[in-house]
């Protein structure tokens, strides 16, 4: 357990009795320590392994809304207030999707808050596949989709039983990840990602919400995953970029969250600073020196083979140094 110990010495000097034969020097220490919780691996895991086994989380299907409630519950569970929206979304080709972002608030009445979010819907397709026979196969999505998931409900695990001293909203944004796909002959839409961010900036929970700052988890849970510091996190959020990086640096993790710019990506994060304000940093895999997004986005490998669980520990534990560290 890593612990910041903020010691404040009180020392009252002997004043005006110095001098006298019967010195007498008063010392106390008082000591307020907050603790970090030990972020944990096998939890996060399993809440992976939990979401995959619904079968991908593709909106309109059985195992899309049996997650949801399932994510529901389980929030519920760790005391949160849990608020859903419940949307109808258009699809690129025009598919009218039922999808719901899950807002989970703890310490709801504190005005002090740090958002975190992830989506939790899975692709539709395996479009980026290397066999053009996977590509209208629904992806489990372990990495992408569960992951980010996976490591938020470890998170809400350990505010349950030791509460930081800000105020925490955990998002889980649907609809994410049904954008244009690669084998679609027509017109490639931009605004066809993300949408149920874009409708949670444009209809946030609470009116007038706000955080210090949004963090938003994607595709967290690869063996070899890196992040580099993507470019709108940088241009709307890059103090944000700066504590989040440092303290992984603190932590020994350098090697993966690497002191690289790089592009701009389409993801949750936009709409969270474009449209609702709300600087927010995307810790997305996305490696410079390798595939980008890796070798299993959008393919039918995206499943648990490819989740590590000391990554998810790595990334939580990040997390859970920056939320435990502001006050
Ligand atoms: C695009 O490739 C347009 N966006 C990446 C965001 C994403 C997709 N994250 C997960 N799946
Ligand atoms: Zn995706």
């Amino acid at each position: 357990m890593k612990s910041l110990i903020f010691s404040i010495l009180v020392i009252a000097a002997c004043g005006i009795s110095c001098g006298n034969s019967q010195k007498q020097s008063k010392q106390e220490t008082v000591k307020t320590t907050i603790s970090v919780p030990a972020f944990n691996g096998d939890s996060a895991y399993s809440f992976v392994q939990k979401q995959v086994d619904f079968g991908p989380r593709v909106p309109n299907t059985k195992g899309h809304r049996e997650c949801g409630d399932y994510l529901v519950n389980k929030l519920k569970s760790y005391g949160a207030e849990v608020v859903t929206q419940e949307m109808q979304l258009m699809r690129y080709d025009g598919v009218q999707m039922n999808a719901r972002n899950i807002i989970a608030s703890f310490d709801p009445q504190n005005v002090k808050r740090v958002m975190l979010c992830a989506h939790w819907d899975t692709r539709p397709w395996a479009d980026n596949d290397a066999n053009e026979k996977n590509y209208h196969t629904a992806i489990d999505g372990a990495n992408d989709g569960g992951s980010g998931v996976g490591v938020l409900l470890e998170i809400a695990r350990q505010i349950s039983m030791n509460k930081p001293q800000i105020g925490i909203d955990i998002i889980l944004f649907d609809a994410e990840d049904s954008g244009t796909p690669r084998f679609h002959k027509g017109q490639y839409d931009e605004k066809s990602w993300c949408l149920g961010s874009q409708y949670w900036a444009y209809n946030p929970h609470k009116a007038g919400y706000n955080a210090r700052y949004a963090v938003l988890l994607d595709m967290v849970g690869a063996k070899n995953a890196v992040f580099c510091k993507e470019s709108f996190s940088v241009d709307y959020a890059s103090s944000v970029v700066k504590k989040i990086w440092n303290k992984a640096g603190e932590l020994g993790y350098a090697h993966i969250f690497v002191d690289q710019h790089c592009g701009y990506i389409t993801d949750d994060h936009v709409p969270v600073n474009e449209i609702a304000r709300i600087p927010c940093v995307d810790i997305i895999h996305n490696d410079p020196a390798a595939e980008g997004f890796g070798d299993f986005w959008h393919t039918v490998n995206d499943n648990m083979d490819g989740i590590d669980k000391d990554m998810l520990a790595k990334v939580g534990t990040v997390m859970l140094n920056v939320i435990y560290s502001e006050k």
